[in-house]
């Protein structure tokens, strides 16, 4: 075998401590890379609001002011791109989903989210509560950069971080599931990063 085919060579190996805590294919990074497939968003915060939306109507819609009036919790996290960079311990604030969908009545067991600039990504209701999901709005102890989605974003670290839509400002809820931008680009429906559903065939 040639040694240009063992590409994963180079790449650190897990540092002790961290073992079985970086899934599969991905490898740590000590930056915060940024990724974003257009213009990063500036919504002013007096025109902000994050809605829940069924069948194009409102069901409820929050200011700014409202969410930080929210209780909040700080999150420890550990993140993973689906581009192979993988994060540990990374800590953020925010407002569980659970607490927002609980000022809704519905059933659906789907949604979308939607975001300034256009991006949607899918994701199942029951990924978005039992507190694994967050409207986050503060990184590493300051208000969450533009780049990394401020003034605020979901957080949903069991999955690839495509699924953290950046600049969110609400879920449509969805009967049935829905592929969101990247999705429809090949992205897995899913994103489990343990089970790497990376692409729509994995
Ligand atoms: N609105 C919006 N959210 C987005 C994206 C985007 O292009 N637009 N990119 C996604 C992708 S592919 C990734 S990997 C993460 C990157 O988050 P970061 O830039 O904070 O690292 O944001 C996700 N959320
Ligand atoms: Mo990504």
């Amino acid at each position: 075998m040639s040694a240009i085919s063992r590409g994963f060579h180079g790449r650190r190996s897990a540092p002790a401590g961290t073992e079985g805590r970086v899934p599969p294919g991905q490898h740590l990074t000590d930056g915060f890379p940024v990724l974003t497939s257009g213009p990063t968003q500036h919504t002013p915060l007096d025109q902000w609001t994050f809605s829940i939306r069924r069948d194009g109507k409102e069901l409820a819609s929050w200011s700014w002011p409202e969410i930080q009036a929210l209780p909040a919790e700080t999150i420890t996290a550990d993140i993973h791109c689906v581009t192979r960079w993988s994060k540990l311990d990374t800590q953020w604030r925010g407002v569980r989903m659970d607490t927002l969908l609980a000022a809704v009545d519905s059933d659906r067991g789907y949604a979308m989210a939607f975001c300034d600039g256009g991006y949607t990504t899918n994701l199942p209701i029951r990924d978005l509560t039992n507190g694994r999901a967050w409207l986050a709005y503060e990184y590493d102890g300051a208000l969450l950069e533009p780049e990394h989605g401020g003034p605020a974003r979901l957080l949903v670290p069991h999955l690839y971080l495509w699924k953290s839509a950046k600049w969110v400002r609400g879920v449509e809820l969805l009967e049935h599931n829905k592929a969101g931008f990247w999705e429809t680009y090949g992205y897995h429906i899913y994103g489990d990063p343990w089970k790497e559903q990376r692409y729509s065939n994995d």
